[in-house]
């Protein structure tokens, strides 16, 4: 009896926490749209490189990403990979949607933007700026660095938590 009670004392806090949580004003999370994390692995040519960055819309609505523009390539265009009978290909996209509340993950393999006909090289510890035009939030700008090819496996893997 006296086990019982004491494990019901120690959930007790955790109850509170969650309904802390639920009961939040700001169901909206951080309450703004934010992009994190833009990369790009030193690409091994001029042709091409192709960005990754997340997308986190901690707002209550839903927003659309229409375009992505940078000083660094002739074109920007958002890509996306999948897998089609077995040959691994890539299509343009005209947008993606980033519902309320949402991260959208951009990364080779999946959904990237590719940069194409760069006019500067890029190395590692570069950086650059780089602009997300969305259709609710607006233009944003971050600053993409520029990292060894690989580097950043780890570091996603880590992110899904
Ligand atoms: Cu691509």
């Amino acid at each position: 009896m006296f086990r019982r009670s004491s494990v019901l004392l120690l959930l007790l806090p955790v109850v509170v926490l969650l309904v802390g949580c639920g009961s939040s004003d700001s169901k909206a999370g951080s309450g703004r749209l934010a992009v994190e994390q833009a990369t790009v692995d030193r690409p091994v040519s001029q042709a091409q490189a192709a960005l990754r960055f997340v997308i986190d819309n901690g707002t209550g609505t839903d927003d659309t990403l229409e375009s992505v523009t940078t000083d660094v390539a002739g074109s920007s265009t958002i890509h996306e990979s999948a897998l089609s009978g077995g040959m691994a290909t890539m299509k343009a996209r005209d947008s993606v949607a980033v519902p309320a509340g949402s991260k959208v993950t951009f990364a080779p393999g999946g959904l990237h933007v590719m940069l194409e006909d760069l006019r500067r090289p890029l190395e590692v510890g570069d950086t650059f700026d780089v602009t997300l035009h969305f259709a609710r939030a607006g233009s944003v700008t971050v600053t993409a660095k520029v990292v060894s090819p690989g580097a950043m496996t780890d570091d996603q893997e880590h992110d899904h938590g």
